[in-house]
């Protein structure tokens, strides 16, 4: 029988896509974007169409599994849960529930997801992941700055800015529902400036492409500051009644040398001029990327920018805003009952960054790992240091589609279901105000199982209570309820399959912020005691390339299974000076060095990049060959965040 089935794309992603199933005879054939959604616009990227793949792939693991010496046996799933029960339980009775871990990522952006978290707490605890190895630095930056994270509506922009600035993201890559709206601004006259070490696709759209030394943009941001300063381009309103520490900003920069800054980002004093002459005459667009705060300094980068759309009138007004995330849509979700089924229990917490670290210090040690919607070995930095934490723990649990780097040190395999096996509700806070419904539009292939339903079985087993005898459906209208109050309102949203939260157009409008005190914060005391100030560092003399592993074009970080193309070696982007330095053509075989590790990489040469940085996209791990073996654990400023892209590397050719 043929059908179609309304669905959401749940990987972790700003677009945050509505999706249309056909089916075939219970099996997924084909999705398309919903031509009606005002983001996806009938389009889908990549990623989105190859999820048919790879819910259909040969490869993916739907049976229970269990290691064996170096083979997976495929057992039950009463073995199983009956087999990881008796691991739980020798845990709990040794050190108690701290030695139960619940490593978790957002593989998916479904709520259900998180409904798990119930088990942990019926545990009576666990050792929880909190921060982000993505993008905690900025978040915790506009927290200091503006209370929370808000971004304005993409039509806004659309309709309202006299120029967008894309500050260190990849958009054309990693946000590509983007595109309409800015090409929509552009045709109404909207300059757009795009600041980023790296070529981008974007740059062919740009008027003017800024290529700055990486982890430099927080001195250019305050220069730019500076030179608003100057020629007093402030607006001093705006500043009376919706900020603090005005005042304190321009005595911090009395002393400050935009020519030292220009010489520090690599840039001429003139463009900072003329960045600051833009954000004069707004309003202008900020939209950061999540890259650009992947650094030691990322927190306070971040609020530098803020603080340059802060004094030059860009915050509160159509048209402008710095755009980072939608953190006031998450009130409208009720986390608490969501994840705890109202019993919340103590949990200790090992920041994501560091978990490998953590997990190797712990005291009391974790026993029983639970790791689901995330790949550790492929994706935290430092992996050897990743592998070694897992073959230290005595039950590693990975509950994943596919086998990946992790699950090669795991004990126990747990298939789940793919998002067009069950139904979910896809919450995002990245950018555009969108909840997408997501239907169940097949059976589970093999005996794969959601993820809620293999924590209620082994709770069942456990004999640990009722928190996760649950209907989807039920839970999902329960955990909407500080939005959709009324039944029509939620039929709504099952019927049409999607629905705009009301985010205002414009954030920050009324010039009241859910800071501490109702006003943002140019210069937030309580930030500076917490983190270090931006600041340029010196290159080490045996490592003297910036190494930026940016996001991959063709699959979601290590989503890698069936997509499109499949790189059979790690590839680095290096320009012609660092290929002439080293005597390398196109597809050379070098040995990449960092202080951290190293990896075998094929050359190739891209004329656009700079001298000083080399590029690399993440995701790639055969076997354990990740990218990560090269990234050291440093955690961000602000917000217990991964400064990831302050990697420095050397080259030898093969
Ligand atoms: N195709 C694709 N899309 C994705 C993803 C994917 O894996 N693949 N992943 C999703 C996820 S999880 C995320 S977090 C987002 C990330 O999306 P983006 O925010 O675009 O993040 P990145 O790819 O990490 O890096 C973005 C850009 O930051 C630039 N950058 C690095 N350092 C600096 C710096 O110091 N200054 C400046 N100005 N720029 C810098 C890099 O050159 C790069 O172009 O993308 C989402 N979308
Ligand atoms: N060097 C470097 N490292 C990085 C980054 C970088 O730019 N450079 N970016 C960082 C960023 S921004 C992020 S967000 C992280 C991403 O890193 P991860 O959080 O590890 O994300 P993915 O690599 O997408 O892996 C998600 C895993 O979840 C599985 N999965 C998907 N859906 C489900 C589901 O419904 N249930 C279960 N149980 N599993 C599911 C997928 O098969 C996959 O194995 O990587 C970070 N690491
Ligand atoms: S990955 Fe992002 S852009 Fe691609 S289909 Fe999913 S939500 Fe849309
Ligand atoms: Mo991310």
């Amino acid at each position: 029988m043929n059908k179609t089935v309304h669905t959401a794309c749940p990987l972790d992603c700003y677009d945050a896509c509505t999706m249309i199933a056909h089916v075939q005879d219970d099996v997924v054939v084909r999705v398309e974007g919903r031509p009606d959604h005002p983001i996806t616009r009938g389009r889908l990227c990549t990623r989105g169409y190859h999820l048919v793949n790879r819910t259909n792939s040969p490869q993916r693991v739907t049976m229970p599994q269990k290691r064996v010496g170096e083979t997976w046996q495929t057992i039950s799933w009463e073995q199983a849960y009956t087999e990881i029960a008796t691991e739980i339980k020798r845990a709990l009775s040794r050190h108690g529930p701290y030695a139960m871990m619940n490593s978790y990522d957002y593989g998916s952006s479904g709520l259900m997801k998180l409904a798990c978290d119930r088990f942990f707490h019926m545990l009576g605890g666990c050792t929880e992941t909190v921060g982000s190895i993505c993008w905690a630095a900025g978040l915790a930056a506009q927290e200091y700055d503006f209370g929370r994270s808000e971004s304005h509506d993409p039509q806004d922009m659309a309709d309202h800015a006299h120029a967008i600035v894309v500050w260190g993201r990849n958009l054309a890559v990693t946000n590509v529902h983007q595109l309409p709206f800015l090409q929509a601004a552009k045709q109404r006259g909207a300059k757009l400036i795009v600041i980023n070490p790296l070529p981008t696709p974007l740059d062919a759209m740009a008027d003017e492409v800024i290529s700055l030394e990486p982890g430099t943009d927080g001195l250019m941001a305050l220069a730019v500051c500076k030179e608003l300063i100057a020629h007093d381009w402030i607006d001093r309103d705006w500043l009376d009644a919706s900020a603090t520490g005005y005042e304190e900003l321009v005595a911090t920069l009395a002393d400050y040398s935009v020519a030292e800054a220009a010489a520090a980002c690599g840039v001429e004093q003139s463009t900072i001029r003329s960045l600051a002459e833009i954000y004069a005459h707004g309003p202008v667009a900020t939209i950061l990327g999540i890259g650009l705060q992947r650094h030691a300094g990322g927190g306070n980068t971040i609020r530098a920018i803020d603080a340059v759309a802060m004094i030059s009138g860009n915050i509160g007004r159509p048209g402008s805003g710095v755009h980072y995330a939608n953190r006031h849509a998450l009130p409208y979700v009720d986390w608490d009952t969501l994840q705890t089924a109202g019993d919340p229990q103590p949990h200790r917490q090992f920041a994501r960054t560091t978990q490998a670290h953590d997990i190797l210090t712990a005291d009391p040690p974790v026993e029983v790992l639970f790791v689901s919607r995330t790949n550790l070995v492929g994706q935290l930095p430092d992996t050897a240091q990743t592998i070694r934490a897992l073959q230290s723990v005595r039950t590693v649990v990975v509950i994943d589609h596919f086998h990946n780097a992790t699950s090669q040190y795991a004990d126990y395999f747990l298939p789940a279901t793919t998002v067009f096996e069950e139904e979910d509700v896809m919450f995002t806070t990245m950018w555009n105000p969108y909840v997408g419904y997501a239907h169940q539009a097949v059976p589970a292939r093999g005996e794969s199982r959601p993820d809620w339903v293999i924590f209620r079985d082994l709770a069942r087993v456990l004999g640990l209570g009722s928190s996760l005898e649950i209907e989807p459906r039920a839970v999902i209208r329960q955990a909407l309820a500080p939005w959709l109050a009324q039944d029509e309102d939620f039929e709504e949203l099952l019927r049409v399959g999607y629905k705009r939260l009301p985010l205002p157009g414009v954030a920050y409008a009324s010039g009241v912020f859910t800071t501490s005190s109702g006003k943002a914060e140019l210069y937030a005391g309580s930030a500076l005691r917490d983190g270090q100030p931006a600041a340029a560092c010196a290159v080490p003399t045996r490592y003297p390339y910036h190494l930026l592993t940016i996001h991959p074009k063709w699959q979601e970080n290590s989503q890698g299974q069936e997509a499109p193309r499949v790189q059979e070696t790690v590839q680095i982007e290096i320009g012609t000076e660092i290929a002439r330095f080293h005597h390398l053509q196109d597809g050379d075989r070098v040995t990449v060095r960092t202080s951290t590790g190293c990896l075998s990489c094929t050359v190739s040469i891209n004329q656009r990049l700079r001298a000083d940085t080399v590029k690399m996209e993440q995701g790639f791990s055969r076997g354990s060959d990740s990218v990560n073996l090269l990234v050291p654990m440093l955690t961000s400023d602000l917000g217990q965040g991964s400064a990831q892209y302050d990697t420095w590397c050397n080259i030898e050719k093969a």
